[in-house]
């Protein structure tokens, strides 16, 4: 049966029904229910951003977030909305937002649901004046009870039970992953519904596109720098092309469907973790690529198999092709010791 076309809600009741959508114990359906809120979300997002420079909600409110970021006011507007519509949809127990120092937990006279979700509202801000593609990511875990505590909230990426993204360019499109498979959706804006556009999306096991920050390369360990220098080989075994956008999410998203690397490096002058930020895009990208068949690394250790220790984490990010992963971590691991 040919299923593009089918709308995201058909799409995730058919996958509980086919036991692709976590729903185990009594709260069979929470996840499919969480997944539409979350998609709901993207899609009045995804009006403000359309919207932003006729309503006067373009730059920065002033203030600095956790990170000491300037805060922009789509930021402010994305993470609200996603507070608001998640705290009363009755599927979380708690909250955690790249936007905010502390987690949330709901209190107990609040309709709270198994799940934990942590989210970066709109990433790629620095991108939202000009008009380029930029998104929301977020982050899916059980908890262990509803009285969640931070250890719900720090739980290792491969524990997600679900990910993925919204992103808002050229088309508005929402991609998840729960279980099985990754799925694609696109917003068709006149009747307001995603439909799906690809499913089970596999990400190519070597792509031709590397991608990163390339002004940063003087302060990159010498096996990232070699790594990228050997890309460059006239007498290579492959050409590779150079694409970045500057929002992880568009530069994920041309990952996933043509393959490649995206790097983000640690830079011992300006981000010595690394710039990204675990627990918020990290690692739910991870989930995403490795359902599709893909890789993510810190360059010596799987991103999902990292132990947060802090809400607002950074760490190195290499996230892509299998191949393509694998041969960064092996030009780390080449490199002379002192220099890695
Ligand atoms: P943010 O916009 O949520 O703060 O995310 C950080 C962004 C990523 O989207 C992107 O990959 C990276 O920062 C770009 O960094 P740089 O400008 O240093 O290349
Ligand atoms: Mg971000």
């Amino acid at each position: 049966m040919d299923r593009k076309g089918m709308t995201l809600s058909q799409h995730l009741m058919d996958s509980r029904l086919c036991g692709n959508v976590d729903s185990k114990g009594a709260e069979d359906g929470d996840m499919a229910g969480l997944l539409t809120t979350l998609a709901s979300t993207a899609k009045c997002i995804s009006r403000e951003v359309n919207r932003a420079g006729l309503v006067d909600i373009l730059g920065f409110t002033g203030d600095h977030n956790v990170q000491g970021e300037a805060v922009r006011k789509l930021d402010v507007l994305a993470h609200g909305m996603l507070i608001d519509a998640l705290r009363s949809s009755g599927y979380v127990c708690a909250l955690a937002s790249e936007e905010a120092e502390h987690p949330l937990f709901l209190a107990p006279q609040e309709a709270r649901g198994p799940y934990v979700v942590l989210f970066d509202p709109l990433d790629g801000s620095s991108n939202i004046d000009a008009g380029i593609t930029i998104g929301t990511i977020f982050s899916i875990y059980r908890a262990r009870s509803t009285a969640a505590t931070l250890s719900d909230l720090l739980q290792t990426g491969s524990r997600q039970v679900a990910a993925g993204y919204a992103l808002y360019g050229s088309s508005t499109l929402f991609v998840y992953t729960a279980g099985a498979g990754v799925h694609s959706f696109t917003l068709d804006a006149g009747v307001g519904e995603f439909r799906l556009t690809h499913e089970n999306l596999r990400m190519p096991e070597r792509g031709t596109i590397y991608s990163v920050n390339e002004a940063n390369y003087p302060r990159w360990c010498a096996g990232v720098q070699r790594y990228i220098d050997a890309l460059k080989d006239p007498d290579g075994p492959s050409t590779y092309s150079a694409r970045y956008v500057g929002s992880l999410v568009a530069d994920f998203h041309r990952t996933l469907l043509y393959g490649g690397v995206f790097l983000y490096p640690a830079d011992p002058r300006d981000a010595p973790n690394g710039k990204l930020r675990l627990l918020y895009e990290a690692a739910p990208l991870a989930r995403v690529a490795e359902a599709a068949g893909g890789r993510a690394s810190t360059g010596n250790e799987d991103v999902l198999a990292l132990q947060p220790t802090a809400l607002h984490q950074r760490v190195p990010l290499f996230i892509g092709s299998a191949e393509d992963v694998s041969a960064v971590e092996a030009s780390i691991a080449n490199a002379p010791s002192r220099s890695r």
